[in-house]
């Protein structure tokens, strides 16, 4: 009975000290995640946030986000290891969208006053987090002063601001984007690709050119640090089948060169990407001296897919052939603009059907790969929307952000650690992308390097525990490797074989 009770008292000691030591281990361990962290915090990872400001913060209640609600919320982008913002237009314009602009010097008042403004800016610059500002060149609203007075009448010096028809055109043309491209008024018929509301720029007018390099050097001098461009490619794509003659894509590119070129002598690290929604091969030519980047609108819908499918497919050597192409029409000089979905898209998760699991893989894949990630406000934790685009676009619910806050494995968690692993590891923030085939069917992987540093990031698609021997290859040693970011608990690599839990990603580099 004492010997008993001796080896119960011994045994409970054991337990004690063992689990100690285990604790100890743990907290010894989240503490150098910490101080690893904290050490790489002022980097940049590469990441901006679109926001579409009517929707994500109010700061004063009247229901409607503003100036002041990005403010507000800088420190909540700055702990995801955001380092850029792109802002929907904040412009006076009659839509709730604000594509559509009646005064590109001003501030709609639903969004603050330029104090705001500057303020934003000052308090994102502070924290290290760059502003994107949208710019719709291809249009203004029928609203806007230039409008009206050109609708005016055909003697308006205003008149050839816009595009009229004459007697040779055929009115009942379809648009680029499908739709009537030919609105009345009473003193004409003008072109509008995105419907009567948005008449079209004449950009052939040396007045309208000079007019937009002045509202962008205006904002550039109240410190933005670049433009989204909205409709990049529609400036002269105008009519359907239009994308079939190839002078129309290089005035569009000789147009944006001419503007790219007066920004830089005001700010020479001025940051242009393009919304070009085509394929790679219509987008290449707007980075030959014109864009840094343009939306890869391509590989977004390949890693829904991906994510969705669980099958492993070599997306890096798909995404590597682009970047090839890229590199020599650019001279070497491209920014990726990498995303899963924007504003104008149904979002994410309910592209996934809801599948929580799915949607981090989906961020996993997009945020290890190259390129300068935008993330669609309410990404990262999980907001539904199908179209009508109304429903893209849906006020932020803060209480969720809350909610996931305190959750160590919600989505919002998920999508904080990955952005700062781009900081931790470089390589995925700026690092090319090479293939490294498994022969796997759940698992993705492949290498990123940067400055001579290589990494190999493996992702289990699959709702599977998978193991895997790794081959020595592609100037990787396998049997140097160690495993260097782990999105879950249980992920090892020993003698040559990684385990990976289900829907878990490994960034493995030589030790
Ligand atoms: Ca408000
Ligand atoms: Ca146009």
């Amino acid at each position: 009975m004492r010997k008993l009770r001796l080896f119960a008292i011994v045994f409970a000691a054991a337990v004690i000290l063992f689990s100690s030591a285990v604790l100890w281990i743990g907290m010894r361990q989240q503490q150098l995640d910490r101080e690893r962290m904290e050490a790489a915090r002022d980097r940049d990872s590469n990441v901006f946030y679109e926001i579409f400001v009517r929707a994500f913060h109010d700061s004063d209640g009247d229901g409607k986000g503003d100036l002041n609600g990005i403010v507000a919320k800088l420190d909540y982008l700055r702990e995801m290891g955001v380092s850029g913002i792109w802002m929907t237009p904040i412009h006076p314009s009659p839509s709730y969208h604000g594509y559509d602009v009646t005064d590109y010097y001003a501030i709609h008042p639903d969004f603050g006053t330029m104090e705001d403004f500057e303020r934003l800016i000052g308090e994102a610059h502070r924290r290290n987090i760059k502003i994107i500002m949208d710019l719709v060149v291809n249009h203004t609203s029928n609203r806007h002063p230039w409008f009206v007075e050109a609708r005016s009448g055909a003697d308006n010096p205003k008149r050839d601001w816009y595009i009229w028809a004459d007697e040779a055109t055929n009115v009942n043309a379809t648009s680029a984007i499908g739709g009537k491209a030919w609105h009345s008024v009473s003193t004409g018929r003008y072109l509008g690709i995105f419907g009567e509301g948005m008449p079209d720029l004449n950009l052939d007018n040396p007045e309208v050119r000079a007019e937009f390099i002045r509202i962008a050097r205006f904002w550039l001098e109240k410190g933005v640090d670049g433009f989204r461009l909205d409709a990049a490619k529609h400036v002269y794509e105008d009519l359907q089948g239009d994308n079939r003659r190839p002078e129309v894509a290089e005035k569009n590119v000789a147009w944006w060169r001419e503007f790219r070129a007066a920004l830089e002598e005001v700010k020479p690290d001025v940051y242009l990407v393009g919304e070009v929604w085509d394929a790679p091969s219509v987008i290449g030519p707007y980075l030959d001296g014109a864009f840094d980047s343009g939306f890869n609108f391509e590989l977004a819908g390949k890693l829904i897919q991906l994510a969705k499918s669980e099958r492993a497919t070599d997306i890096a050597a798909a995404v590597r052939r682009i970047h090839d192409y890229y590199a020599e029409v650019s001279g070497g000089r491209f920014i990726d603009a990498t995303f899963l979905s924007n504003h104008d898209q149904n979002r994410v998760m309910s592209q996934l059907e809801g599948n929580v699991d799915h949607a981090k893989m989906a961020a996993a894949l997009l945020l290890t790969l190259p390129g300068r990630v935008f993330l669609y406000y309410g990404e990262e934790i999980g907001m539904e929307g199908v179209k009508p685009d109304e429903n893209l676009r849906r006020p932020m619910p803060w209480d969720e952000v809350d909610r996931q806050h305190n959750e160590p494995d919600s989505l919002l968690n998920h999508y904080r650690r990955l952005v700062n692993w781009r900081k931790l590891e470089p390589a995925l923030a700026f690092g090319t992308v090479e293939s490294y085939a498994t022969g796997h069917r759940s698992v993705v992987s492949y290498i990123r390097e940067h400055e001579g540093e290589r990494l190999l990031v493996l992702h289990n698609l699959s709702g599977e525990p998978q193991q895997l021997a790794l081959e020595s290859k592609a100037d990787i040693e396998a049997e140097k490797l160690a495993v260097t970011l782990a999105s879950a608990p249980g992920i090892k690599f020993e003698r040559d074989e990684v385990s990976l839990p289900a829907y878990s990603t490994a960034v493995l580099k030589a030790k």
